[in-house]
């Protein structure tokens, strides 16, 4: 549906116009094969916001991401920029060349459709099912981890000059109907009454109304969204949960950063973070009689700790390599204590960061389980007692991890007390 708002010559994606699109870029015909006739389209989008349509043909197959006029899942009522995509594709364009392939392949942006075309990863998966299915993939933390240390490390103002990096800031300052979403949905419904929230009832209604009521959690949260806000750290993937990785058991690709914005860097953290730690409460509400799922557990936990170690160790190495930016200029610490100096300024960030990172993991945590996007993890248990119990598990840690973020100095710790019951557990 488009409205008389929509831009000219735009029109949602069909099978006629998409292979219309298509045959006009001689990169996608000879990727499909010069066969239009023999090429299929499948609309496969299961996300909260666009379409998304394979298209194969007798040499090859493409994805096309579409952005329509409003929020998928809510229909017209809740009309949403076209804009997004293009913020998306700049996302791409500006990280693409530092993140080693960890992205697909963009193969051409349409500013009239507002759709992008890019490689269809295949055979990969979405990583929340993989989760949800019990499968392990070697070296995911490890994939993620050195993405987002990349990804931000370069756009950071410890890499960049400050012209180039304030002129990226501004372009992406612009993706303001995105930024709507997530300082609604992440750091404010979730904590009061709102039409748009729901959560498993009436195994969650203690809780939801224990923690609308809690004052000193209201404090924090507001906290974060402050962060959220203005510590315009670096450009962020701005929604890197676990339906925005696309897996094998050999590869991690990321996807789908049309929330991209400048913002700080633990966001994207503890994004991925969060929802590890969902898919690990969440275990119980997919054990069988063959797999109670406790190793699967150890191995999500495991995950954590080799994404922050890598993150860390990634980052570091590139600021000590590349610290060609406008902060801490490198003419300034050329002398051995100047250095020792630099290096403790540099743990210190990290510190920050880590801290950024659990009291993010947090946010996201709650909002998935109190909010109005939920996650399959929870939503496909479908005992409603069983699944309550996961969600309530979540919930519990995540206001650990909001109220004592002391508790937590590593995802170490933090692994070692969620297995031990010592955290984010009723019975602690
Ligand atoms: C109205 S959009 C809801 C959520 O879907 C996206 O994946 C983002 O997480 C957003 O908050
Ligand atoms: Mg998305």
């Amino acid at each position: 549906m488009t409205s008389p708002d929509t831009p000219a010559g735009y029109a949602p994606l069909d099978a006629g116009r998409l292979i219309a699109l298509l045959m006009g870029h001689e990169g996608t015909r000879m990727r499909l094969g010069e066969s239009p006739e023999r090429w299929t389209v499948r609309e496969v989008g299961d996300g909260n916001l666009n379409l998304v349509f394979i298209v194969g043909g007798p040499s090859g197959s493409v994805c096309v991401k579409q952005a329509l006029p409003y929020v998928r899942v809510a229909g017209p009522s809740w009309p949403l920029s076209l804009d997004r995509i293009y913020y998306e594709q700049a996302y791409y364009a500006a990280v693409g060349p530092h993140v080693r392939g960890l992205g697909p392949e963009i193969l051409f942006y349409d500013p009239v459709l507002y759709c992008l075309v890019m490689e269809n990863l295949t055979p990969h998966i979405i990583l929340r099912n993989g989760l949800i299915g019990g499968l392990r993939y070697p070296g995911l933390g490890h994939a993620v981890g050195d993405f987002i240390a990349r990804a931000t490390f370069h756009t950071s103002d410890l890499a960049e000059p400050l012209e180039r990096k304030m002129s990226r800031l501004a372009l992406f300052a612009g993706n303001q109907s995105l930024l709507r979403i997530t300082v609604d949905l992440v750091f404010t419904d979730p904590y009061r009454q709102s039409e748009r929230n729901r959560h498993t009832t009436p195994q969650l209604d203690d809780i939801a109304a224990a923690l609308r009521a809690d004052a000193a959690l209201k404090a924090a949260v507001g906290r974060w969204g402050e962060i959220f806000l203005t510590r315009a750290q670096a450009l962020l993937h701005g929604d890197l949960h676990s339906g925005s990785i696309m897996v094998t058991q050999g590869d991690t690709r990321i996807i789908d950063p049309e929330f991209a914005f400048y913002g700080p860097i633990g966001f994207d953290l503890g994004a991925f973070l969060g929802n590890l730690l969902l898919a690990w409460c969440a275990q119980p509400g997919h054990a069988t009689a063959e797999d109670e799922r406790a190793a699967y557990r150890d191995w999500i936990l495991g995950e954590t700790v080799s994404f922050w170690e890598t993150f860390q160790t990634s980052f570091l190495a590139l600021w000590q390599r590349h610290g060609t930016g406008d902060a801490y200029p490198a003419a300034l610490y050329a002398s051995p204590d100047a250095a020792a100096a630099l290096d403790r300024e540099r743990a210190a960030y990290l510190r920050v960061v880590h801290a950024d990172m659990i009291g993010f993991a947090a946010c996201k945590m709650i909002r998935r389980i109190l909010g109005f996007a939920h996650v399959a993890d929870f939503e496909r248990i479908v005992d409603r007692d069983t699944r309550g119990r996961c969600e309530r598990r979540a919930l519990e840690l995540a206001l650990e991890m909001l109220v004592s973020p002391e508790r937590f100095e590593s995802p170490a710790a933090l692994g070692a007390q969620v297995s031990a019951g010592t955290a984010g557990s009723s019975q602690s």
